[in-house]
């Protein structure tokens, strides 16, 4: 057990005095403190080039209006930001989201994780993250375009190449990076690669929409390979419907791994054959229908559906978390655990509450890390700004190979620094480590900035 050293504990205090009502960004931030405190205990020169202090300051905060007029010619007006969060390791990078629930503080959150994630992956990308409470469940084709074509008036002028690249998150995917690239060229009057996720012959990466998926299964086959065993054979739950909910379903399968459940705002469904063949692609079916139900599935296939209800009291070996934050709790942990699931793998960013991954971990049930095993997703990205930069789209089998190797150096990072600091077999320890020392050491380098 890592209690928390006194000069994280002093910056963390302090935080909370200052931002008491920013309740997930503390959460990521108390996170990695207490992971970081043997390293920072060991060295006293992060103390005294005051990193903690400057690394829970994102350098830029841009927030904005956004007017558009929905189909009626009635006026709309949402809120837009963009969090730069820390560019010591490279231009800012980190996705969009559009939901109801996004706030400043949710982003800074998202934008503190994305710097360590981004760090990992060895790619030279800094953290940003950025969105707006934009519902776009029930809107037309057409007003999607105008709400993104608004958000993007603003956003140009803060970002590019070699400045602040987004991409796609929750909400946001292939049609609307698509219909916010083309604003962005209009108003920049370049064709670059400040987006990714981009369509493919337009600049865009094979495999970026299965990326985060492949590389959450790549992650967890690595973890089990620790104990001789792999994918194959094992039952395995997931949350979410959404595009890393796709892309772990599609490599699980593929693996011989078999998923049982899928879940969505409105409760889950149990598919105890699995969820194979025809019904991956049935998944894509429901979430461009811009219906906000898993339901369907049920309907559709024949299955039970537990409405209002997550999908952890099923029994599993393995679990992804692939929704949203702080969608499995103590309780939900407490089930797992008393199911027999030996892995958690987040598939989504922060999806287990501080509590519930202190649970698991006491029940010696492996755990890793949204930063650790999501970064697949930002790692092809930062593959397609390279391909951008060299102006040819590399083959499904190259960018599939890199994303594979890029996610085993991930996890032997966390395996290494974890165990370097008397933590073995401790993800977020390492994760947490593996991604702040990178950061850590460049803004030293970079001095007083
Ligand atoms: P999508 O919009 O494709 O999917 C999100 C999914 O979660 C949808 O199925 C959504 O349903 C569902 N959902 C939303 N709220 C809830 C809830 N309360 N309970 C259960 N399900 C819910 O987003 P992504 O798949 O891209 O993102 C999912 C997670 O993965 C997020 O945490 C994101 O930050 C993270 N992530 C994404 C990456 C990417 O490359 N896209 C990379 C790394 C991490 P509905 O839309 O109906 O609300
Ligand atoms: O959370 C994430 O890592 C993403 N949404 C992907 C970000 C990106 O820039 O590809």
């Amino acid at each position: 057990m890592i209690t928390m050293h006194a000069y994280p504990a002093r910056v963390l205090e302090d935080l909370k005095r200052r931002i008491p009502w920013e309740a997930e960004f503390l959460q990521a931030v108390e996170e990695v403190f207490l992971s970081l405190s043997p390293a920072l205990a060991a060295d006293p020169i992060y103390e005294s080039e005051r990193i903690l202090e400057r690394i829970v300051e994102p350098e830029r905060v841009l927030g904005f209006r956004v007017v558009w007029l929905d189909d009626r010619g009635r006026m709309n007006v949402n809120r837009g930001y963009r969090v730069q969060f820390n560019s010591a390791l490279g231009p800012y990078k980190g996705g969009l989201r559009f939901h109801p629930s996004v706030s400043l503080s949710g982003l800074k959150f998202l934008g503190f994780e994305q710097t360590f994630k981004n760090a990992l992956t060895g790619i030279s990308m800094g953290g940003g993250k950025g969105g707006s409470d934009f519902q776009p469940k029930g809107r037309s084709d057409a007003e999607i375009m105008r709400f993104c074509q608004s958000f993007m008036t603003e956003l140009y002028r803060h970002i590019g190449p070699d400045t602040d690249v987004p991409a796609g998150d929750i909400g946001v995917g292939g049609r609307e990076i698509g219909y916010l690239f083309g604003q962005y060229k209009r108003l920049s009057n370049t064709f670059s690669g400040t987006l990714t996720g981009k369509g493919l012959n337009w600049g865009g990466s094979r495999l970026r929409p299965e990326a985060t998926g492949y590389g959450v299964t790549y992650f967890a086959e690595e973890m089990l390979k620790l104990e001789g065993q792999g994918i194959a054979g094992k039952t395995v739950t997931v949350s979410g419907f959404g595009n890393v909910a796709w892309g772990v379903v599609k490599k699980v399968t593929e693996l011989g791994g078999k998923v049982v459940t899928l879940s969505g705002p409105d409760g889950f469904i149990y598919d105890p054959e699995g969820v194979s063949g025809e019904k991956i692609e049935y998944m894509l079916r429901m979430r461009l229908s811009g219906r906000d139900e898993v339901r369907p599935y049920a309907e559709e296939f024949g299955v039970e559906f537990f409405r209002r209800e997550r999908p952890w009291k099923i029994a599993c070996d393995v679990a992804f978390p692939c929704a949203i934050q702080n969608e499995l709790e103590l309780a939900d942990a407490q089930m797992l655990i008393n199911n027999g699931c030996r892995y958690v793998v987040e598939g989504a960013n922060m999806p287990t509450t501080n509590e519930a991954v202190a649970a698991l971990q006491a029940a010696g049930v492996h755990f890793a890390p949204g930063k650790a095993a999501n970064a697949g997703g930002v790692a092809v990205s930062g593959l397609e700004m390279a391909q951008n930069r060299e102006g040819r789209a590399w083959s499904a089998d190259k960018v599939d190979e890199s994303l594979h190797t890029i996610m085993r150096q991930i996890h032997t990072i966390c395996v290494e620094a974890a165990a370097r600091y008397g933590q073995e077999g401790d993800y977020v320890v390492g994760a947490n480590i593996g991604g702040f020392m990178r950061v850590a050491e460049a803004m030293i380098d970079q001095g007083a900035v």
